[in-house]
């Protein structure tokens, strides 16, 4: 016998799929499906969802608690009971605290694949209360979170079924073939409506290879190409004056801004074909409903946040909103957001602030800052830049560093005691997606495997163990989903279908007509202040890389669609290879397949070379999310990527690494 219940993805992915999980009397994961209740899942799911199983019941499933018997990092491990993992957790923690204080406590979370029950909840009241260092959670969107703020006050976008209506598509660094798969079929029924279809992708990606128009731009160089963009439409007549004096401010600082960008020179600093940008340009200018889908390719380089805000002014420069799939879309993730302060119950305090992309420089170079690390719903040596600091600081004997995670990852191995973790499927989750306007409640389907707890059970027992408990606190599932749907600001109609059906669902809205800017004057902000004195030399200023001679080709690391960030990377054990052009395979007499060193300064990777025409020349690609085992070195792209900062939000630049690569004899 099997149940079919309904339940939600919680993986970081615009889609926020609403699923059906077939579980058999024995707790068995017999199917998992997409279905139609969120209709954007269109009864279709991705492969990793499909095969979710594996990861649910593989071998690298974390059964029990773990305590480190060997030296850091060998991954040997006795099982222990919760008792006394949580005893050793809360002591660890509390001797920290007394010797150090509590800013030596470093939460290392990202919670992109987590909703509001299993980040920032219980997990935050206990950190906060602990006093501990908070954590700028800048690995990703924070460049593009910071330029949509400034310019729109993350006005909702284009929702994504509009598309259907657009009679022009940019995919501006996005590749929703394999990060948002559902917007796929959308846009082949928007082509065979008669929308042209336009990608600006370093790669020839899939849809690049069926677009009418592909600009495979330098990695790094949107900003350019957007500001002559944006300039072509102010002099050359096309600019929507009228939108702009009724809805806009900053457009003169804008325009003194771009005017220094002809097509001419954004074409040669982008490496593109200026009939390419001139067709770009006609193309957009003649279409209406036109929409950007901006991705964040663009933002993960030094001129991230410039670049964002740059492509994201082009609708209201060429007056583009005011139709239904005319305008952009960046993050919907505000559109229906879930927060609660009240369901922490603990202010924020002023505790110091660690950016995310510096913590292994910060474990390395400044030791004496974080003497505890408490890993959860992220996978840092995988994911953070600068991969051999990470370890390294991982590797330091006087860190207590606890990891609570689904699998053993490579950042579990590093841990002295690993804590088990639940899956979506088996505990309480509450889940807004950043595409489909989707919020969902999803219910445990089974039984945890093992002994794995849920993220609201562990950290409510460790403010408990630490004294940190208050009888006021709201506890449970029952009661923090009560208080943070109270307090979040959901429409009545998503509400009403959360509460009725667990899904909530909201219809796209017109920007400018239905939906408006959340700046407090409601306008679009081309040059806002607060953007302009954060960047160095300004808004929309243009930091070129300088490309050292020895490391001349700039690594991307897209992501892929075997894994969610580095999400399932125990499941797929092949080798990996770097992508190069056949023109930079040659000039360094490199064959298919061949061992190749790929490094900088900072690192090397050890793979196998795959010759690749969609990758343009001089650029490499080496899939973001990969694991040790995927190389014949143990290190990823990561270690070759910088951890220097964007120019918006503190973002991170892994776009901006620079490598050469050899053979390996
Ligand atoms: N299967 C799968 N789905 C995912 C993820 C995953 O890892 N795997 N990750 C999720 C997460 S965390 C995120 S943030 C989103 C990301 O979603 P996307 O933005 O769609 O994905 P990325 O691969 O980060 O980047 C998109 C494209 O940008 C291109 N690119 C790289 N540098 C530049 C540049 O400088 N300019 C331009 N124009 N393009 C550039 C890359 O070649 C890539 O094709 O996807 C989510 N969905
Ligand atoms: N080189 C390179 N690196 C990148 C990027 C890139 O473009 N290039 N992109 C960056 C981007 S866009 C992002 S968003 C980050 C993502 O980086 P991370 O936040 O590290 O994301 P994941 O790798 O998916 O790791 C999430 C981990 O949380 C665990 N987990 C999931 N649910 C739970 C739970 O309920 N409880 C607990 N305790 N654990 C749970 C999962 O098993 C998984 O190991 O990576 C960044 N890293
Ligand atoms: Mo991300």
């Amino acid at each position: 016998m099997t149940t079919t219940l309904p339940t939600a993805c919680p993986l970081d992915c615009p889609d926020g799929c609403s699923l059906t999980a077939t579980v058999g009397d024995d707790g068995r994961l017999v199917a998992l499906d997409g279905d139609h209740r969120n209709p954007f899942t269109a009864g279709f799911v991705c492969a990793k969802v499909r095969g979710f199983g594996r990861h649910l019941d593989g071998d690298d499933r974390i059964a029990t608690p773990l305590l480190r018997t060997g030296p850091k990092g060998a991954g040997q491990f006795t099982p222990i009971g919760w008792d006394e993992a949580l005893d050793r957790v809360a002591e660890g923690l509390a001797d920290v605290r007394a010797r150090h204080g509590g800013e030596a406590i470093l939460p290392l979370c990202y919670g992109g694949s987590n909703g509001a029950l299993s980040h920032d909840c219980v997990d935050a009241r206990l950190f906060r209360r602990l006093g501990a260092a908070r954590l700028a959670r800048t690995v990703c969107a924070a460049p593009s979170g910071r330029a949509a703020q400034g310019l729109y006050g993350k006005m909702p976008g284009v929702a994504l079924p509009d598309y259907a209506h657009a009679s022009l598509i940019v995919l501006w660094g996005a590749n929703p073939s394999v990060s948002g798969t559902h917007l796929v079929p959308v846009l082949r029924r928007a082509r065979a409506n008669g929308a042209t279809l336009v990608v600006v992708d370093p790669r020839r990606t899939p849809l690049a290879k069926q677009a009418d128009l592909h600009l495979p731009v330098r990695p790094g160089t949107d900003l350019p190409l957007a500001l002559a963009l944006g300039a072509a439409l102010l002099e050359r007549g096309h600019a929507d004056l009228e939108f702009l004096a009724a809805h806009g401010t900053g457009l003169d600082r804008y325009r003194e801004r771009a005017r220094a960008w002809s097509l001419s020179r954004a074409a040669e600093v982008c490496g593109l074909e200026l009939a390419a940008i001139e067709e770009l340009l006609a193309r957009y200018v003649a279409a209406s409903p036109a929409v950007v889908r901006c991705g964040w390719g663009p933002e993960r380089n030094r001129n991230g946040g410039s670049a964002i805000a740059a492509i994201l002014a082009l609708p209201a420069l060429a007056g583009k909103f005011g139709v239904r799939a005319g305008g952009y879309t960046m993050s919907n993730s505000r559109a229906l957001a879930l927060h609660s302060e009240r369901a922490i119950a603990e202010p924020e305090p002023a505790t110091v602030e660690i950016n995310m992309n510096q913590v292994g420089r910060v474990l390395l170079e400044q030791p004496a800052r974080v003497h505890a690390l408490f890993v959860y719903d992220s996978n840092p040596l995988a994911t953070l830049p600068h991969q051999r600091a990470v370890q390294q600081g991982l590797a330091r004997d006087d860190l207590f560093t606890v990891v609570f995670e689904q699998v053993m990852t490579d950042t579990a191995r590093w841990a002295d005691v690993v804590l088990p973790a639940t899956t979506f499927l088996e505990h309480d989750e509450l889940r807004t997606s950043y595409g489909a306007l989707a919020v969902q409640r999803a219910r445990p389907v089974m039984r945890p495997r093992g002994e794995a707890r849920s993220n609201l059970e562990v950290f409510t027992a460790l403010c408990d163990r630490m004294g940190l408990s208050r009888p006021d606190d709201p506890r449970g599932v029952e009661a923090l989903t009560a208080i943070i749907l109270e307090d979040s600001a959901l429409p009545e109609v998503a509400r009403a279908g959360l509460e009725a059906a667990d899904l909530g669902t909201l219809a796209g809205g017109v920007q400018f007509v239905d939906v408006f800017p959340g700046t407090a004057d409601r306008r679009v902000h081309l040059c806002p202040d607060a953007l302009d004195r954060e960047c160095d030399g300004g808004l929309y200023h243009y930091r070129e890389l300088q490309h050292d001679g020895d490391a001349p080709l700039t690594l991307i690391s897209p992501a892929v669609s075997q894994r969610t960030s580095s999400t399932f990377g125990q499941l797929d054990r092949r080798a990996a290879a770097v992508h190069v052009n056949p023109e930079d395979a040659e000039a360094r007499s490199l064959r298919e397949g061949d061992r190749v060193r790929v490094f900088n300064a900072q690192g090397e990777v050890h793979c196998r070379v795959s010759i690749d025409a969609d990758v343009r020349p001089g650029v490499a690609v080496l899939a973001k999310g990969l694991w040790s085992h995927h190389t014949d070195n143990g290190a990823t792209a990561n270690a070759l990527a910088p951890d220097t900062l964007a120019d918006l939000g503190g973002g991170a630049t892994f776009n901006d690494a620079r490598v050469q690569i050899e053979r390996r004899a």
